[in-house]
């Protein structure tokens, strides 16, 4: 069926040749400039300067008065608030600097944070171990491989007032970026609060909150859609009235533009689940100004710099005018989009790292001269692990020194009035809208997103991304081009899981004896209660629960009792990635020994692409087994989050000839050895096991004296990826 999506008009609008042939027709210059063109490039058109963006808007070489069709200058903090949504922005005050972080235990991430606040961050943006995300306690082993990894392992609320320890939280705002487990960690943060002597009406911040999202792009969902959208309309019936200055949610653009989305489709996406959110809230009974005023956004920025700083321009602007026409509130405040911005990590290379501090000062620039309210500068070392003091205070230092010392932020949206910008932000608005409205044909997003559409779509542009950049169509420096002959290694972050691990187990297993279990068991059974019967409302339910000391992976048990845990179904895109492959020789050539292996063996090479722990960044898996499946292969992609012995149990099920797992969350340490001893145990150790995604090369030899056959870094060429696969599964087999 993914192949009929591909089909369809909604995935693939008309042919893009056509399309990009149409436009191009369509545009006229300015007499007097083209006649000096042409004579400068000897008679060649200027339209061979035109460059069509994956937004299928065309960028023209030069912009004049007229592309603005007559429009008018407009007023920051006057409707519809293109150009920032107060009318002094940041001149008379600075922008948030909010760096994500977290690892390991609260009391490392405490001092982190402590750390960081010292040296010029101005808030805190937690990063949560994925454990916590998915809802289990550090003791479970489920989740053996995660617990610190990504993110700081919470499971209790004594682990929560550790973590804000020494930070009194009246004063500081504080980010949370959680979604599944959304209900414990909010009421764990409400009650260590609480025991700081914090009132929750003094509490400021931000919740991720952002439930649609995940079921496209970042996978750390726990229950269905439906009962998640409850959760939410709980949350905010909860906070509007009881944590006034809190944001409920983060509607989220910027996870869906790291999965590959072009920036209109990330905008209209991310606009749509807004909607989505108010019309849920509007449904439990609530009014437009309860909810809109607290509603917060979250955006990507890359490197294609004009078209990110008219996107966060457009988006203020769409927001405000489809707020006003569907909603007409009473209050200013819902009309606002506010935003936190981060740079694009995925545009980060682990190739001449250096070249990242590069990337992201671009990428902070526009998200500044977009205006935005907050904003997180990734650190260089991204490609390689966490990030290091070290690269932390340079990423920290970017965003200090452009606030301190470029003079940048005195203006307020310096870009307003440009031709080139106007004539951008209306493209892109008007690009955004006509994705809403398909989106809106389609029932809304929480029908869209169970059709699967938007997932393919994004999923298609990321094929279609790295089909480009395989071909050397679009540049990566120090990746496709001015590569270096030896990289020098640098410093990674080691996190010690089984010390963090063992730590946590300690500390559940202490708040479980000193607690009243019978008080906690009435507070879960209350909350299974209201989920069963929909009275009541889980956050309060849960607020009782934090103070009854009962832990993460109890309350989620509670809901998932009547919820269940959701499963989400695999497609691949088809035809994508060798649609925009170039260079069709190199493809052919292993296309045609792809066949080959069918004609000697019987069958094509059969691969089970798979995800182990509770990492479901599921880009770079997917582009895999599309480029993978153009070539030939027959590929299958396992469900997220398996064990490893799910994942071995299931490859010798299908008889695979490889098992190709992508790990981007640093539990490829742990997950790959059990993956190779499970399959040993089953005796299919003559399964080829391949591996790829964030690895640091230090770990190579390591996998491959546990008996991992290949190991890919980042920024690896399919084709390359592809060939030296098949080689192996031919020298297994004996194939010549
Ligand atoms: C600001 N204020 C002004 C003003 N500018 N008042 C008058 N005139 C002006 N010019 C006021 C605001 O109303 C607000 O008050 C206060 O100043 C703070 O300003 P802000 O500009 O709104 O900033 P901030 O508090 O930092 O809030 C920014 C935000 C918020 C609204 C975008 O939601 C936020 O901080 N988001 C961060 C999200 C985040 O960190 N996400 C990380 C995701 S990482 P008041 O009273 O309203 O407070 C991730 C990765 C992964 O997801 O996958 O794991
Ligand atoms: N600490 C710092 N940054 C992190 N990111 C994710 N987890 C962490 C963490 N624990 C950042 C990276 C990544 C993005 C999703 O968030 O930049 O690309």
């Amino acid at each position: 069926n993914s192949k009929s999506f591909l089909s369809s008009n909604f995935l693939v609008k008309a042919s893009t040749f056509q399309f990009i042939g149409r436009a191009l027709s369509k545009i006229k210059f300015n007499a007097q400039w083209e006649k000096l063109a042409k004579k400068e490039l000897c008679g060649k058109d200027p339209k061979s300067l035109l460059y069509v963006s994956p937004e299928n808007i065309t960028l023209k070489p030069v912009y004049f008065e007229e592309d603005r069709k007559g429009k008018k200058g407009e007023i920051p903090g006057v409707f519809p608030l293109t150009r920032g949504h107060y009318a002094t922005m940041y001149t008379g005050r600075k922008h948030t600097i909010r760096q994500y972080s977290g690892f390991s235990t609260a009391q490392e991430s405490n001092q982190l944070y402590k750390k960081n606040l010292k040296a010029g961050q101005t808030g805190l943006s937690v990063a949560f171990s994925l454990s916590t995300h998915r809802g289990y306690d550090s003791d479970n082993p489920r989740v053996a491989g995660d617990v610190g990894m990504a993110g700081v392992a919470i499971d209790t609320v004594e682990d929560m007032k550790i973590l804000f320890s020494g930070i009194p939280l009246d004063k500081h705002s504080v980010s949370m970026t959680m979604n599944g487990a959304v209900l414990p960690i909010l009421a764990f943060f409400i009650v260590a609060g609480e025991e700081q002597g914090v009132r929750q009406e003094e509490l400021r911040g931000t919740i991720q909150n952002d439930i649609l999202k995940e079921y496209m792009v970042r996978n750390t969902f726990i229950y269905p859609p439906k009962p998640s959208m409850h959760i939410i309309s709980d949350i905010m019936a909860y906070m509007s009235k009881k944590l006034p200055r809190y944001n409920t949610i983060s509607i989220s653009g910027f996870h869906i533009q790291e999965a590959g989305a072009d920036k209109s489709t990330e905008l209209a996406i991310t606009i749509a689940d807004g909607l989505e959110y108010i019309d849920a809230a509007i449904k439990h009974g609530l009014d437009i100004d309860d909810v809109a005023p607290r509603l917060s956004f979250f955006f990507g920025v890359g490197m294609d710099f004009y078209m990110e700083i008219a996107k966060l321009r457009a988006a203020r602007r769409l927001w405000a005018k489809l707020i006003q026409e569907k909603y007409h509130p009473k209050k200013r405040e819902s009309l606002m989009l506010r935003t936190h911005c981060q740079t694009s990590g995925w545009s980060l290379t682990e190739q001449d790292p250096y070249n990242n501090i590069i990337r992201t000062t671009i990428e902070a620039m526009a998200a500044m001269f977009g205006q935005t309210q907050s904003l997180h500068t990734d650190s260089f070392d991204e490609a390689i692990g966490l990030p290091t003091e070290f690269s932390s205070r340079l990423a920290r230092n970017t965003q200090v020194i452009l606030q301190e010392e470029t003079n940048i932020p005195k203006v307020i949206d310096p870009w307003g009035g440009s031709y080139l910008m106007e004539s951008l932000t209306d493209q892109l608005e008007e690009k955004a809208l006509e994705f809403i409205k398909e989106i809106e044909e389609l029932g809304g997003m929480t029908k869209a997103i169970a059709s699967g559409i938007p997932k393919l779509r994004i999923e298609a542009t990321a094929a279609r991304k790295q089909a480009r950049i395989d071909s050397g169509l679009d540049t990566i420096v120090g990746v496709n081009k001015f590569h270096l002959e030896n990289e020098e290694p640098i410093e990674a972050r080691i996190i010690d899981n089984t010390q963090v691990r063992l730590e946590q187990i300690a500390s559940i297993k202490k708040v479980k004896q000193e607690r009243n279990d019978k008080k906690a068991m009435e507070c879960l059974q209350a909350i299974t209660e209201c989920a069963k019967t929909g009275e009541g409302n889980l956050l309060d339910l849960s607020i009782h629960a934090a103070r009854a000391r009962c832990t993460v992976g109890e309350i989620s048990q509670a809901l998932e009792k009547v919820y269940g845990r959701y499963q989400l179904t695999h497609s691949i895109v088809q035809g994508a990635y060798k649609g925009s492959f170039i260079n069709k020789e190199d493809f052919d050539n292993l296309a045609n020994q792809v066949e080959d292996f069918k004609t000697k063996v019987g069958r094509r090479p059969r691969i089970l692409a798979g995800k182990l722990g509770q990492d479901g960044h599921d880009r770079g898996i997917k582009v895999i087994a599309s480029g993978f499946s153009d070539l030939g292969f027959d590929v299958d992609v396992g469900p997220l989050f398996q064990t490893p012995h799910e994942l071995a149990k299931d490859a010798v099920t299908s008889d695979v000839d490889c098992i190709g797992v992508s790990s981007l969350a640093a539990g490829h340490k742990t997950l790959l050895p059990d993956l190779i001893s499970e399959l040993k145990k089953m005796g299919a150790d003559d399964i080829v096991v391949i591996c790829g995604g964030v690895i640091p090369h230090k770990d190579y030899n390591y996998l491959y004296e546990k008996g991992v056959h290949l190991v890919f870094g980042p920024g690896t060429k399919i084709l390359k990826c592809a060939q030296r696969t098949l080689n192996k599964i031919k020298e297994m087999k004996k194939i010549y």
